[in-house]
């Protein structure tokens, strides 16, 4: 009787604790991220984060919320989109990018993913463009970022024997190891300087090799295949050992034909098309 009744009371204690309603601590839904950057405009603030706090070349995952300066509480319920742009010397043009969708089993944050396929020296020459929706009330707003090159080539961006130029952006291992890994890459079609579609049902030949070690590569990886349920390419990278790893590519369309990369032989140590890795 003593138990069942200290149960209860425990069963109170914590159903009231986690009912509370004016929770002076709330739940931080971006735990873990870096700031990016915030554009402030006007009545709101959008804040952009992922894992790094910065962008980089290549593939960007990136979370994002939008704030009610008034209040300094976030909207649940806006719907947004974005327009990332490079301005060069002669035109400008944009790069691959995902739509912005809300974040699984989040209330306040909103994810999409940016590939940023080139930058400046200095990192500037880009500027993101971010449209919302708030109760029917539509807001535009632009600001420049800065886009750090990263240490190695994570992307390639290439005109192939088709005369169209393809991006091609390495997503996973972020973590390699030695082992198989999951590789992970998103292939684009640059259709136009704003207009970058997914390249559906291609093959992407793999050959590793580690260039500093006589060019040696490694048993066991497999070609790179099209992913229909989300759109990425994915096939099986071995690695050896740790250190720099050149992912040599062949680029093949739905018919076979070789549009871009050769065959690392004797005579030919890389592929015109690869990705780099170190660990
Ligand atoms: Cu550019």
């Amino acid at each position: 009787m003593k138990l069942k009744f200290i149960l209860v009371l425990l069963a109170l204690v914590f159903s009231c604790s986690t009912d509370d309603d004016d929770n002076t601590n709330p739940v931080n839904e971006v735990e873990g991220l870096l700031l990016i950057k915030e554009i402030v405009n006007g009545d709101q603030t959008i804040e952009l984060f992922n894992e790094k706090g910065m962008f980089e070349t290549g593939y960007n995952d990136i979370s994002i919320r939008l704030k009610d300066n008034a209040t300094d509480t976030y909207f649940e319920d806006a719907s947004l989109s974005w327009m990332p742009m490079m301005q060069m010397p002669t035109m400008q043009h944009s790069c691959p990018k995902s739509a912005i969708t809300k974040a699984d089993g989040k209330d306040t944050v909103y994810t999409g993913f940016i590939i940023y396929q080139m930058t400046n020296m200095d990192s500037s020459g880009w500027s993101l463009t971010i449209e919302y929706t708030i109760d029917g009330l539509e807001y535009s707003v632009t600001d420049t970022i800065n886009v750090m090159q990263y240490e190695n080539q994570n992307v390639a961006s290439f005109m192939a024997s088709d005369e169209t130029r393809y991006i091609l952006a390495l997503i996973e291992p972020k973590d390699p190891s030695i082992a198989i890994n999951d590789m992970k890459v998103g292939l684009f079609k640059m259709e136009n300087m704003m207009t970058f579609p997914v390249v559906e049902d291609y093959t992407i030949a793999l050959d590793p090799r580690m260039p500093g070690m006589g060019n040696h590569g490694s048993p066991n990886n497999t070609d790179l295949t099209f992913n229909s349920a989300d759109n990425f390419y994915y096939g099986d990278l071995s690695l050896t050992m740790t250190g720099y790893w050149k992912l040599n590519l062949k680029l093949m369309n739905t018919t076979d034909d070789v549009l871009k990369g050769e065959d690392v032989t004797e005579e030919n140590d890389a592929s015109s098309l690869y990705l780099e890795l170190e660990f």
